[in-house]
């Protein structure tokens, strides 16, 4: 088996590593730490990495929850083995720059715990020289107000992956623009789509970091 699809199973699956016992058909295998290490070594460029494999073994796992052949916890056990290769690609997205091109406050919307693609867009606008304020998950108003206030930030960017708790987006957007219609609000998620970004009032939808990374590089006015 090739060497990322052996990372995409050991994603789906939830093996984070040699030594942890699950699943029992890969006891004493390489994990995902192993894998994705070998991979660098081997030249693998860290964005195929993640989207050729990492991601690959996300959208599995939640394709078999969907059909209900995959419950809660091992989607958590996914998750862990997804932040365990993830440590190893960071120091890749990270430039070390140190004169930052502008700031940005980031956080998963009120009621929604998701965070490894908000934490994906992170490291990557991070690795871009940007500053993020991740304010983290289950993120109310207020709070996206209070860090936009304290940072003086004029770029804001929501997650959301569920589509309950995307309704959340416009309630966050609105509190944010009537108290500074200048502040440029993004959003991202499987759920949404540039129509529903629209209608919401947002200044636009990535589906994935790069093309927001992009955009906000021609956003000076940020800095
Ligand atoms: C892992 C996971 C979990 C983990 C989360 C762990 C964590 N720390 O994040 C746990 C177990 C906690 C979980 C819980 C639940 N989950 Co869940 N989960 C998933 C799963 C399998 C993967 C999500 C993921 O991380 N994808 C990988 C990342 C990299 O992709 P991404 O988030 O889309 O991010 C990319 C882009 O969208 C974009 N992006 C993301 N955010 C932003 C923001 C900006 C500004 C920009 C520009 C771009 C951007 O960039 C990222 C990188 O490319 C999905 C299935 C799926 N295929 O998506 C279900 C899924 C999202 N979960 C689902 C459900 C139903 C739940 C629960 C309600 C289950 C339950 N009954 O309790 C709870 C809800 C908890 C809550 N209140 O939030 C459903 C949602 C259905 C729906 N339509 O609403 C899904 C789709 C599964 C399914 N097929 O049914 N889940």
């Amino acid at each position: 088996m090739e060497l990322l699809d052996k990372l995409a199973e050991c994603i789906e699956l939830g093996k984070t590593d040699k030594n942890f016992p699950h699943p029992p058909h890969l006891t004493g295998k390489d994990g995902a730490r192993e894998l994705t290490n070998q991979a660098l070594e081997e030249g693998v460029h860290p964005g195929d990495i993640l989207k050729k494999s990492l991601m690959v073994g996300m959208n599995r796992i939640g394709e078999k929850f969907a059909e209900g052949k995959a419950f809660i916890p091992n989607l958590l056990i996914s998750a862990k083995a997804m932040y365990a290769a993830m440590e190893y690609l960071k120091p890749y997205f990270d430039t070390g720059e140190v004169q930052h091109k502008g700031k940005m406050v980031i956080g998963t919307v009120a009621g929604d715990m998701h965070d490894i693609g908000k934490n994906i867009v992170k490291m990557v606008l991070e690795g871009d020289g940007w500053k993020v304020i991740d304010l983290g998950t289950n993120v109310s108003a207020e709070k996206f107000l209070e860090a936009v206030d304290e940072n003086k930030s004029k770029v804001v960017g929501l997650s959301a992956l569920l589509t309950t708790t995307m309704m959340n987006m416009e309630a966050i957007i609105k509190t944010i623009k009537s108290h500074d219609k200048s502040v440029k609000i993004f959003v991202g998620g499987a759920p949404l789509s540039s129509e529903y970004a629209d209608k919401i009032g947002s200044d636009g939808y990535f589906p994935d970091p790069h093309g927001f990374q992009k955009y906000l590089n021609n956003l000076t006015s940020a800095a």
